[in-house]
């Protein structure tokens, strides 16, 4: 009997206190999107992840928090799809190779054009300048200086550095994540 006395008092408990939450991940093509959902979700890496062709959505649990994180394709045909995913979310994830220089001023133009729309206005975003474990990756000042984060008015953003190769600070993701509930 206190054993199922026990399963209903955990079931309301989850009712009452378990959140969850929709967040949308984009960035250009490569730049770790589905690699993030795998070190978010079960810490694996491989160097040999298929590009995504339209979505992938996946459930991450943390604590109470349930996550329910939309990795929309980043090669330009699917750009379009970017702006309808990221509406409603509670935070918008938006990943960037920090080691391809090349592609950093088209990652930036992307990034300020999703942020205009005016169907997302306020909604937090966290920029990822990922694969921090290769040499040539922007320090986290440099991304930030050189994606003008600090010009982004009237939402919340914030930037760490990340690998998802080797899980270098996933964790403080992870929290940035959760706190949003
Ligand atoms: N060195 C290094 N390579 C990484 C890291 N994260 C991802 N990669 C590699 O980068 C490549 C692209 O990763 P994906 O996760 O497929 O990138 P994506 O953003 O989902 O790409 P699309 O689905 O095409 O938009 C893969 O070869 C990964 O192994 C990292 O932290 N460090
Ligand atoms: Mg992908």
């Amino acid at each position: 009997m206190s054993s199922v006395f026990k399963m209903v008092l955990d079931w309301l408990r989850g009712l009452l206190f378990s959140k969850e939450l929709e967040m949308t991940i984009v960035g250009l093509q490569n730049s770790g999107k589905t690699s993030l959902v795998n070190a978010l979700s079960n810490g694996q890496f491989s160097e040999s992840v298929v590009p995504t062709v339209g979505f992938n959505v996946k459930k991450v649990t943390k604590g109470k928090v349930t996550m329910r994180l939309w990795d929309i394709g980043g090669q330009p045909r699917f750009r379009s799809m970017w702006e309808r995913y990221c509406r409603g979310v509670n935070a918008i994830l938006f990943i960037i190779d920090s080691a391809d220089h090349e592609k950093l001023d088209s990652a930036k133009e992307e990034l300020l054009t999703l942020l205009e729309r005016p169907q997302l206005a306020s909604i937090p975003v966290l920029v990822l300048g990922n694969k921090n474990d290769l040499p040539s990756a922007l320090k986290v000042a440099d991304l930030i200086d050189r994606l003008e984060l600090a010009k982004i008015a009237n939402r919340e953003v914030s930037c760490y550095s990340i690998s998802c190769q080797n899980q270098n600070n996933i964790d403080i993701t992870m929290n940035w994540l959760t706190k949003r509930a």
